[in-house]
Order: C-alpha cells, then sequence, then structure tokens
C-alpha cells in the first residue's frame, strides 16, 4: 500500500520571477530583434586582425552569407559544419545558417580525419565551412564520399583544389535570402556531446530551445546575466562548444555587447587584448581562472575593465577562486553550470544579476528562469529536498529536443516527465544555491573538454593485442581531470604502455590521450557487462593517496 502514496516532488526555482519568453521567434531574429537599438555598436571584435565588425554589418554579412547557401543549394533543414576556430566567419556563419532554417553542426578544428568524419557522416552535412589546412583531413577519410561533389568546402582562406572561397558565400546578394518559414521546434545548432554514456551523439537543439536559454539568462526586469551595450565579452572560449557559442555569443548579440573574438588562448595576448579592448565581461573554464590568478605576467597589465568574471563547464575549486579574487578584486566572480543536452545552462551565479544577491564560493549558481530543478535519489528516484546530494535533474522548454536519430539514448536521458537526467550530483543549500559534488555520469572533462569513456575503450580493443579495456578519469590540479585506462592484453607481455598511448594519440585530438595505462588481468564489471568505473576509480585514488 505504502507504494502507492504519491510522492511529493521537491522542485526548485529561481529567485528571480518567471518572465515572458520570445520563443517563438527564429533564432537569428531573436538576437537581433533590437538591433536598431545599436546598429552602430561593435559586434565582432577580431583581436587578431584589430577588425571590427558593426551590429548592421554583421547583421548584413549574415545575410549575404543566408543568401550564398541559398545558392549553393543548402536548403531548409540541411546541416552546415563549421570546422573553424574562433572567427567572424564562425559567427556570420552561424547566424547566415538559422536565417535560411538550415542546421550548423559545430566541430573542433583539431580533430582528427576519423573524428571530423565521424560528426560529418552522422550528421549529413552537406558543406564544410573551414580553413585551408584542414583540408587535407577532409580528403582522407574512407567514407566514400568525394569532396566537391558529395559535399562542399568552403574555405576562409585560399580554397586549395575543388574548394570554394568564402567570398561566394559572403558577397552573394542579400536579396536573395529565400523566404523560409521556421518553426521554434526546428533544429538549429547540432553540436555532439556524448551526453551521460555512451559515444558522441547529434544534439537536436531548436530555436525555441535556444531563444529559451538566451532569455533566461539575458532578458527581463533583472536579468541573471546583466549585460549592456558597454560591455565587450572575451571570446576565447571555443565557439564549438555550447558555452561559448551560447553564453557568450548569443546572449552578447541579444543584449548588444561587443564580442572580443580570440582565434585561440595564449597568455600574453589574451591579457594585452583584455586591456586594448576594456574587456569587462570574461567567460573562463577553470584553467583559464588558474593562468589569471597565478601568471607572473598577469601583474604587468591593467584588468580594471574586467567587472564580471563567469566561470564554467568544470568545476571551480574555492582556493582558485579566492586566488583570483586577489588578482580582479573589484569583478564579480561566479560559476555557471551547464550540459550541451540541457541548451545548456542549468544554473548560474545571482550575483551577475542586474540586482544581484549574495553568493557563496564554490557553488555553481542558482537554476535559471522559466525552468523547474529536482535533485533525484540516483538508486530509487525518489526526489530529495534541500541539502541532500543526488542526481540534478532539469526540466524546461530550453532542453534539447533529443538525440538525432537515437530515440534510445533520448529516452535514457528525459523521462516521460519531461526531466533531463545529468549525470551529475549536487545538491540544492538553503540559499538556493546548487553545488556540484560528483559525477555518476561515464564523461571525463579535461579542461572542460568532453572526453567520451566508450570512444576510446573502442579504440582500445579494436588492438589485436588488447583483450579488455576501460577508460576513467583521474584528478589532475591543472586539468581537472585525466583519461587513463585500465587494460588487459591479449597476448603475453609485448604490449608497453608507450605503445598504447601512441596507439590512441595516433587517432584522436590531443585533449583525448591517455596519460596512464595501467595492465590488469581483468576489468571489474556488474552481473550484466557494465565496467563498475567506480572501482577503477577508487582505485585510482587509493594509488594516489598511498
Ligand atoms: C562542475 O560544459 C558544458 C557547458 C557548460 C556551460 C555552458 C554555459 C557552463 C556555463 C554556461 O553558461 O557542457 P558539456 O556538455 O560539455 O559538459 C557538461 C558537463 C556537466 O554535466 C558537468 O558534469 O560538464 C560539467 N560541468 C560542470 N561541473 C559543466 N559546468 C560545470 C560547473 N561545475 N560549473
Amino acid at each position: 500500500e505504502q507504494n502507492q502514496i504519491p510522492q511529493t516532488t521537491h522542485v526548485f526555482r529561481s529567485k528571480l520571477p518567471d518572465i515572458p519568453i520570445s520563443n517563438h521567434m527564429p533564432l537569428h531574429a531573436y538576437c537581433f530583434e533590437n538591433l536598431s537599438k545599436f546598429a552602430d555598436r561593435p559586434c565582432l571584435i577580431v583581436g587578431s586582425a584589430a577588425k571590427t565588425y558593426t551590429y548592421a554589418e554583421t547583421h548584413l554579412i549574415s545575410r549575404k552569407i543566408a543568401a550564398g547557401f541559398s545558392n549553393l543549394g543548402i536548403r531548409k533543414g540541411d546541416v552546415v559544419m563549421i570546422l573553424l576556430q574562433n572567427s567572424a566567419e564562425f559567427v556570420l556563419s552561424f547566424l547566415a545558417a538559422s536565417m535560411i532554417g538550415a542546421v550548423a553542426t559545430t566541430a573542433n578544428p583539431f580533430y582528427t580525419a576519423a573524428e571530423i568524419f565521424k560528426q560529418f557522416s552522422a550528421s549529413k552535412a552537406k558543406l564544410i565551412i573551414t580553413q585551408a589546412m584542414y583540408v587535407d583531413k577532409l580528403r582522407n577519410h574512407d567514407g566514400g564520399l568525394s569532396l566537391g561533389e558529395d559535399f562542399k568546402v568552403v574555405t576562409v582562406d585560399d580554397p586549395p583544389e575543388n574548394c570554394l572561397h568564402f567570398s561566394v558565400l559572403s558577397e552573394a546578394n542579400e536579396s536573395d535570402v529565400p523566404e523560409v518559414e521556421i518553426h521554434p521546434d526546428d533544429a538549429v545548432a547540432l553540436p555532439f556531446s556524448s551526453g551521460t554514456t555512451g559515444l558522441p551523439k547529434g544534439v537536436i537543439l531548436t530555436h525555441k530551445s535556444l531563444t529559451t536559454s538566451v532569455a533566461q539568462q539575458v532578458d527581463g526586469e533583472n536579468p541573471n546575466l546583466y549585460l549592456t551595450t558597454e560591455d565587450v565579452l572575451l571570446c576565447v572560449l571555443p565557439l564549438f562548444h555550447i558555452f561559448s557559442l551560447n553564453s557568450v555569443l548569443l546572449c552578447a548579440l541579444r543584449a548588444g555587447s561587443g564580442v572580443l573574438l580570440m582565434q585561440k588562448f595564449e597568455i600574453g595576448t589574451l591579457l594585452e587584448l583584455i586591456q586594448r579592448y576594456r574587456v569587462s565581461v570574461a567567460m573562463v573554464v577553470p584553467p583559464l581562472v588558474l593562468a589569471l590568478a597565478k601568471n607572473p605576467m598577469v601583474a604587468n597589465f591593467d584588468l580594471s575593465s574586467i567587472r564580471l568574471v563567469l566561470s564554467g563547464a568544470a568545476p571551480l575549486g574555492k582556493e582558485l577562486e579566492e586566488a583570483l579574487h586577489s588578482r580582479v578584486p573589484h569583478a564579480v566572480l561566479g560559476q555557471g553550470y551547464g550540459m550541451t543536452e540541457a541548451g545548456p545552462v542549468l544554473s548560474m551565479c545571482l550575483g551577475f544579476a542586474k540586482q544581484p544577491f549574495p553568493t557563496k564560493s564554490g557553488s555553481c549558481g542558482t537554476v535559471v528562469r522559466n525552468a523547474e530543478l529536482k535533485v533525484v535519489d540516483p538508486e530509487t528516484g525518489r526526489s530529495l529536498g534541500y541539502n541532500q546530494p543526488g542526481e540534478i535533474c532539469i526540466r524546461g522548454l530550453q532542453i534539447m529536443k533529443g538525440y538525432l536519430n537515437d530515440d534510445q539514448a533520448t529516452a535514457s536521458t528525459i523521462d516521460a516527465e519531461g526531466w533531463l537526467h545529468t549525470g551529475d550530483v549536487g545538491y540544492v543549500d538553503d540559499d538556493d544555491e546548487i553545488f556540484i559534488v560528483d559525477r555518476v555520469k561515464e564523461l571525463i572533462k579535461f579542461k572542460g573538454f568532453q572526453v567520451p569513456p566508450a570512444e576510446l575503450e573502442g579504440l582500445l580493443v579494436s588492438h589485436p593485442s588488447i583483450a579488455d579495456a576501460a577508460v576513467v578519469p583521474q584528478k589532475d590540479v591543472v586539468a581537472g581531470e585525466l583519461p587513463v585506462a585500465f587494460v588487459v592484453r591479449s597476448n603475453g607481455f609485448d604490449l608497453t604502455e608507450e605503445a598504447v598511448k601512441e596507439f590512441i594519440a595516433k587517432q584522436v585530438v590531443f585533449y583525448k590521450r591517455l596519460h596512464k595505462v595501467y595492465f590488469v588481468h581483468a576489468i571489474p564489471k556488474s552481473p550484466s557487462g557494465k565496467i563498475l568505473r567506480k572501482d577503477l576509480r577508487a582505485k585510482l585514488e587509493a594509488a594516489a593517496a598511498a
């Protein structure tokens, strides 16, 4: 009988009231809704080239590229792959795709040919926008598709053979943008993420998801993340990752702030650009906080323009937060907590609000507005109250529509009641602040980058001398976590640690490389055959403590 008593669900909400959200609008229209108020303000600032695009220019060139896409045969629903470092072309192409109802799948240009091709074929992209130096990787895959025939490649610099120059897009006639009807539930972005388990999958983010997420951050009388047209946001985190795409780029566009684009992180250049362009808002990951807090060069630069630092994508230790505080004492420091599948922002520091709330160091903020968050016991599914750690779940219009062509993975992530299960373990304290304490999912994060263990395990067992393997995170001060492998050799003792590391290094982007290989006789598994990752992690921790 007891089982039939309905359980009360403890739902956590923002301390800010819900707001009306214009999530019926296509993403680009929503971002540019207030364009006329700041048409001549700087929008994209290309740090390396000392070039600035105003809002009016950004809008116009995006429209030209949209027309250019259409001229190349890209239609509503088609997928365009953006394989670029941070650049104006990245932003303009993303917005242009939205304008014709196309979908942008963003990928890391440092990926190996195999990694790119997996995403390219899963997303069925028709066009790739990249740099000439990456084109060789697009020729050397074994998918049987031919560059220039089966798919088109546009380069932002001198085009190699069979590729087109970006000017075919950017010099098209903006009056040729076709009229398309875009539905709020149509996809606009297709980032890839491994979620709670398995290989990377396409995450369908719709116009509605992204407009809702951006609004939850920057809209309303008292925005959770208060940005103005005077702000300059640091955009050094890669735009192919949802943190930068959403919380830096899209939020800045909606608010009319300037976006300082940096191709890559280099501390000297970063500091110089912050000083030169008076960067006021810095979105960062913990390793960048470490650099800003500890690098002696910082003392030689004027960072007084920075009023807000938002760290996310990985846990930020209290100590590090306090060390940074001593470097930028006038700035508000806090965290955002996101997950690609969640649209991505689940929670954000309320110290960033227009009328800020006091917050605690170490917290990842409070759940965003117009959303519900709950914490459940991972064993029983029972919802938990304040201060009790459990799996964090989120519900709202911002979350993904689902995984691309993977109903099973979608169903095991978003339940029948619409709750997205994050695989993160955390609790909500008495002040409604969220603290993440652990992860129950497989994912490893190296400097905030996703390392899916299943991908490395698949590669490992493809080696003729490896019978079985498991990859787990090992704690690290600089990177947060490092991928390490437990390997069962199949024939004698020939295989060395170095050989295993090299075998993987050749096939993956730098941050997925193995940092240690432990040879074992067997991988601990549950009766159903699941790797007991907890046991392996415990083994590592015991070894580190010894
Ligand atoms: C502890 O990392 C992200 C998105 C981050 C983000 C986005 C917008 C942060 C702030 C923002 O404004 O997405 P993924 O999909 O690459 O990785 C998701 C996982 C989470 O499930 C969690 O395990 O990354 C971890 N994570 C964090 N962990 C993300 N943010 C945090 C955080 N503290 N602040």
